[in-house]
């Protein structure tokens, strides 16, 4: 068990990162949690927390459910397909490569809520993707993968009405491998991420609103448990008031900082 350092609110910056930097150093088991504003530098918009996220333009039952599915699955299907050329496109972060980097040295778990695969292609080898990911295309209907390349689309010119492909199966839609609102968690990642979090001693938690259950309970498991948690957002989360220290930089400024 780690000593839980004091909380962070009236320390500078500085003082908070040399501290993290000194934990992780330290940590014999460092697990670290990300998400959405982990890619956020990438250029892939968050769900909550600005104006220009997701969830405050459009509504998440429409856009992340099943029964948004079935009402209109050409609008969900095309705003999916518009984020898989999106994430194509994109390019791991100052953030992503540090983790990788820090992977090399010491031992780090990462789980992940993101459903891009920047961490992977900065290197990373990911124990969970907790909400899936979003190019693991398969069926609604019978499950099969759909590994089939998909036409191109224009991401400056986006199309409503795109239908999905069909499976070559059953002929049912296919849809990306994302968890929805109300779906359960893949068992496994889920499980392992559980233990993952009951065995760190350090926890970092970057870039997630700590809105979502059940991935937000895997920092308080963590404290539970006796790890020491840090949360690195530049904003305050539904988790500050949970953690040992926040942080509060940038995934991209602060990741970078723990190769110090
Ligand atoms: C930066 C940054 C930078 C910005 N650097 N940081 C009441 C209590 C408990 C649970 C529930 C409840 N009511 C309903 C539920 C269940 C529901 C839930 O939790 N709802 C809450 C919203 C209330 N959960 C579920 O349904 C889950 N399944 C489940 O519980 O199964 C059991 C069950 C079944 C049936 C009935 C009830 C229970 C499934 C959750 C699936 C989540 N899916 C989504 C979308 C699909 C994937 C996709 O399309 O991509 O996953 S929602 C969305 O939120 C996405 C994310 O993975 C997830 C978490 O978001 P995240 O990563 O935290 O990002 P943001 O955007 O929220 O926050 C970004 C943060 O970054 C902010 O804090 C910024 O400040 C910060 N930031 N720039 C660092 N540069
Ligand atoms: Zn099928």
């Amino acid at each position: 068990m780690s000593p839980a350092p004091s909380k962070s609110q009236n320390e500078g910056s500085d003082a908070i990162a040399l501290t993290v930097v000194r934990l992780v150093r330290d940590a014999r088991q460092l697990v670290v949690l990300t998400g959405a504003g982990m890619s956020a530098e990438s250029g892939i918009p968050t769900f909550r927390g600005s104006d220009a996220s997701w969830w405050s333009r459009f509504d998440p039952q429409r856009l992340a459910s099943v029964p948004g599915w079935k009402a209109d699955r050409a609008l969900v299907w095309a705003w999916y397909r518009w984020r898989i050329a999106l994430i194509a496109q994109a390019q791991p972060n100052p953030g992503h490569r540090a983790l990788a980097q820090l992977a090399r040295r010491q031992s780090l778990v990462l789980v992940t809520q993101n459903v891009d695969d920047l961490h992977e292609r900065a290197g990373s080898d990911v124990l969970a993707h907790l909400h899936g990911r979003i190019d693991a295309l398969r069926c609604f209907a019978c499950g099969t993968p759909y590994t089939r390349e998909l036409p191109v689309i224009d991401l400056h010119a986006p199309d409503p009405t795109l239908e999905p492909p069909a499976c070559p199966h059953c002929g049912d839609a296919v849809r990306p491998g994302v968890v929805w609102f109300g779906e359960i968690l893949p068992e496994l990642p889920w499980r392992a991420s559980v233990e993952a979090v009951e065995q760190a001693d350090v926890v970092l938690v970057v870039g997630t609103s700590g809105l979502v259950y059940p991935a937000a309970e895997l920092p308080q498991i963590a404290r539970r448990n006796g790890a020491t948690v840090v949360e690195i957002n530049p904003q305050p989360s539904a988790l500050t008031a949970q953690v040992d220290l926040h942080w509060r930089a940038t995934a991209a400024q602060a990741l970078p900082r723990l190769l110090d």
